[in-house]
């Protein structure tokens, strides 16, 4: 039980979402964290700014039909949800994936409204994709998926009204072929999608950026605990965009990363992973990570993914998906040494884990504010598409970095000045909600 507050808004959304529990998980760490809040701005209750904040903008939901090499036809369901345009236009990625449904897009459009308030660019949020399955899918399937999928998305998106990126299953081809149908279909030639290529007008670093600023997030939580990377052992799951870059950046610094994984198991190379084979198989080949042990025989493989957990380590940042890291996997890491956690994917925590990370004082680097190194990158793309013209990787990287590090900051501030010190999750929670609660209030009703 919550207060009248918490429980109000958590009843009307349980009532209208009873089948997204991961939707209802998201508003309820909101809700209760910026409980503090209420009491000092009473408008945001009379004005009902939670119970509109709860309540998507718009959702739209749409058939995507397309043919497969067996010339058979095959139906997907597409869908974006733009959740809160209070202060930009809608902004947020596409997953592909074949979990998906209406509450995994209306969960992640929710977190992505505070996440991009956070990186204080002009960005609203939302949220899409489809059930589709890129995996084992050939060059032209995924292709046909991806302009199908444009054949409908291109009416509610734009440049200036809503700008789709990749996220689980969605890179660099997929944003190729959904640019090209938009192009094609509209003859227009504009930054409506970001993470593009960067022959036509991706911005240098936005590849590297969810996991290169999660990096550059933690090294603002070392340093509270005053410690810094050097030497320490690092468990990232996950081995896609945000694991590897993430990966990357933190062996920079002089850590140890020593086992990533996919949906089928983790490999642990307690030498350190070497990432030219972890990148060589999952970016150029789109292979398993357990084919890393045919190079590197001394690494171990192991099947299934939870155990990853179970390795000893400084730091740990999960960066594969939603629900990966439950209460029990957490007591393993506290029990183990751990130091720090910071959720590279979105919601990878499980609310028993959090409680587990809190009660132990490890301190945890919420998703919404340590992984938002990406879109942050993402409305710098914008900025270089609207301006024609691109920056270099530098100057893109240390706009990154200032970011990551004023996230930081404002999550540890308003932590503070709400009486929970230390409490990053907190902290992001009222710093995003403060900032959407006053554009809209700001923008009447
Ligand atoms: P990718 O598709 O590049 O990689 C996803 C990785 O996570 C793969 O290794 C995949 O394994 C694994 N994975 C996916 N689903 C599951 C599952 N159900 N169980 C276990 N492992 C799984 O995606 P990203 O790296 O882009 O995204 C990873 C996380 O980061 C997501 O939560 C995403 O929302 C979040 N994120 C991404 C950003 C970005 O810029 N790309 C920005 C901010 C957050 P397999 O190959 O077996 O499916
Ligand atoms: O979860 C996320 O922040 C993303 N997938 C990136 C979104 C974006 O618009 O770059």
């Amino acid at each position: 039980m919550g207060s009248p507050f918490a429980d109000s808004i958590l009843s009307i959304v349980a009532a209208r979402n009873a089948a997204e529990p991961e939707y209802r998980q998201a508003v309820r760490e909101v809700v209760e964290s910026i409980e503090p809040l209420i009491a000092k701005r009473p408008e945001i209750v009379r004005l009902k700014i939670v119970e509109r904040m709860v309540e998507p903008e718009r959702q739209i939901i749409f058939r995507v039909p397309w043919v497969n090499d067996a010339g058979e036809v095959q139906v997907n369901r597409g869908f974006r949800v733009q959740f809160n345009s209070a202060l930009g236009p809608y902004k947020g990625g596409l997953r592909f994936h074949p979990s998906v449904n209406l509450g995994i897009i209306k969960f992640l459009g929710f977190e992505q409204t505070f996440k991009n308030a956070l990186t204080t660019t002009p960005i609203g949020g939302a949220k899409g994709g489809s059930d589709f399955d890129p995996k084992g899918k050939s060059e032209r399937e995924v292709m046909s998926f991806c302009e199908s999928f444009m054949n409908e998305l291109h009416r509610h998106i734009g440049p200036d009204t809503d700008i789709p990126a990749g996220d689980i299953g969605v890179g660099a081809r997929e944003i190729g072929f959904l640019f090209g149908q938009y192009k094609r279909i509209t003859n227009t030639f504009t930054g409506v999608l970001t993470g593009k290529g960067l022959s036509y007008g991706g911005s240098l670093a936005r590849k590297e950026a969810t996991g290169y600023g999660l990096v550059y997030f933690v090294t603002r939580m070392l340093e509270s605990l005053g410690a810094d990377w050097t030497g320490k052992t690092v468990v990232i799951s996950g081995a896609g965009n945000v694991a590897l870059y993430a990966a990357e950046k933190a062996r920079s610094l002089g850590a140890r990363v020593v086992a990533l994984s996919d949906s089928n198991g983790y490999i642990h190379d307690p030498e350190g992973i070497d990432l030219d084979t972890a990148r060589r198989i999952k970016e150029v080949e789109r292979g398993r990570i357990r084919e890393y042990v045919f190079d590197h025989p001394s690494a171990a493989y192991v099947e299934g993914c939870e155990g990853i957990w179970s390795i000893p380590c400084d730091v740990a940042l999960p960066c594969a998906t939603q629900n990966e890291l439950d209460g029990k996997s957490a007591e393993l890491l506290v029990r183990n040494g751990c130091m720090a956690v910071a959720e590279g994917a979105n919601m990878p925590c499980t609310p028993e884990a959090v409680k587990v990370f809190h009660d132990a004082g490890v301190p945890l680097g919420p998703a919404k504010a340590a992984n938002a190194g990406g879109v942050a990158t993402s409305a710098l793309e914008m900025s270089q598409n609207s301006m024609r013209l691109s920056w270099p990787f530098q100057e893109v990287d240390q706009r990154l970095h200032q970011i990551m590090d004023n996230i930081y900051s404002q999550c540890s501030r308003a932590a503070e000045a709400h009486g929970l010190k230390g409490n990053l999750v907190a902290g992001a929670n009222i710093a995003g909600f403060l900032r959407v609660a006053d554009a809209m209030i700001a923008q009447g009703i």
